[in-house]
């Protein structure tokens, strides 16, 4: 009967022997000014190759800004956490981001029988973890963080693997005054399928909106458009929006120079700018191709068709 059956079932994932958990969490920090970003390094606890099924978030609501988790190889540290505001970052080598949290955003979900490969074939040895302490005012009190993730995980290999397409602008330059400045990135896609199910913005302070777009056969349809003034997390993708073969990928991020007295350019301080547009996608894990990114220009001629919704602002 149905009764029995769901109850095999719970009791099979309860006991299934390649499931497991890893904790990755601040030692006990206390940041030591606001806006102060943290990282941390954890080993990835397995030879093997394993995948990331879920998430779940541990942060403290009033001083937990964001937080962010990437995968690389060479860490900038591998002892204890350190700052990775502008200056140190991450990692030595090229990070993956994996997952990304912020308050007051409702936390990603992976479909099901997707995940996040990790572990030695994939290079990826080690997870770092990225927290922003926004105010810290509550740590008055000098009590110590733990804000972290739980990661849920298996080494049975999965059909699908989660992969991110990052597509980014290396070359705006905003200038002071100027209402509008459109950051305009695409490039042809020529792999094997994909399927968006997340994406995320991500620009500095002067970003208005930024939008995502499958381009097929001249027809542009939306994968995603937010305020990167809103949460930066992952938010759900425009549902059975695919990306194949001979289909073209396109973002524009549309920013301000009100108010500046100096040109913007792309970089990493907070009086720089990003032009960034992230896809969290699945894709068959026969074929499957973990990062992707373009950061070319794409036509003007192109661009004259992009729906006008890609101009008009966000309410934050
Ligand atoms: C110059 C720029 O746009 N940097 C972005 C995108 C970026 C992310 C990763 C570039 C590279 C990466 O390896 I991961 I090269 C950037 O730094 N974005 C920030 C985080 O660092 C991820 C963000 O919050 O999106
Ligand atoms: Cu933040
Ligand atoms: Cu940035």
């Amino acid at each position: 009967t149905l009764h029995v059956s769901k109850r095999t079932n719970q009791q099979q994932i309860i006991a299934n022997p390649y499931n497991f958990s890893v904790d990755l969490r601040m030692p006990g920090v206390i940041p030591t000014g606001s806006d102060t970003y943290l990282c941390m390094a954890f080993p990835v606890p397995t030879r093997q190759d394993a995948y990331i099924v879920d998430f779940i978030p541990l942060a403290s609501m009033d001083t937990v800004h964001h937080m962010l988790l990437f995968g690389c190889q060479t860490p900038v540290s591998t002892h204890s956490f350190w700052d990775c505001g502008s200056v140190q970052g991450t990692c030595e080598d090229e990070p993956a981001i994996m997952y990304a949290w912020a308050r007051n955003a409702p936390p990603t979900k992976l479909p099901k029988d997707v995940g996040f490969k990790v572990g030695r074939s994939s290079g990826m040895s080690y997870f770092v973890l990225q927290i922003h302490y926004g105010d810290i005012s509550a740590f008055k009190d000098h009590h110590k963080d733990c804000s972290g993730l739980t990661l849920r995980m298996t080494s049975r290999p999965q059909p699908f693997i989660a992969g991110i397409y990052l597509l980014m602008s290396v070359d705006t330059v905003i200038l002071p005054g100027k209402r509008v400045t459109d950051a305009d990135v695409a490039c042809d896609y020529t792999s094997y399928p994909i399927y968006p199910f997340a994406f995320r913005t991500h620009t500095h302070r002067l970003g208005k909106v930024v939008s995502g777009y499958r381009i097929r056969d001249g027809k542009w349809t939306l994968i995603g458009r937010q305020s990167p003034q809103l949460p930066q997390a992952f938010y759900p993708a425009n549902k059975q929006v695919n990306v194949k073969y001979g289909d073209t990928l396109a973002a524009r991020c549309v920013f301000t120079g009100e108010g500046k007295t100096s040109k913007t350019y792309i970089g990493g301080t907070s009086d720089d700018e990003m032009c960034n547009f992230y896809i969290m996608y699945y894709m068959d894990s026969r074929h499957a191709i973990p990062y992707m990114n373009c950061m070319e220009m794409g036509s003007e001629e192109l661009f004259q068709h992009i729906p006008t919704e890609a101009n008009v602002p966000i309410k934050v």
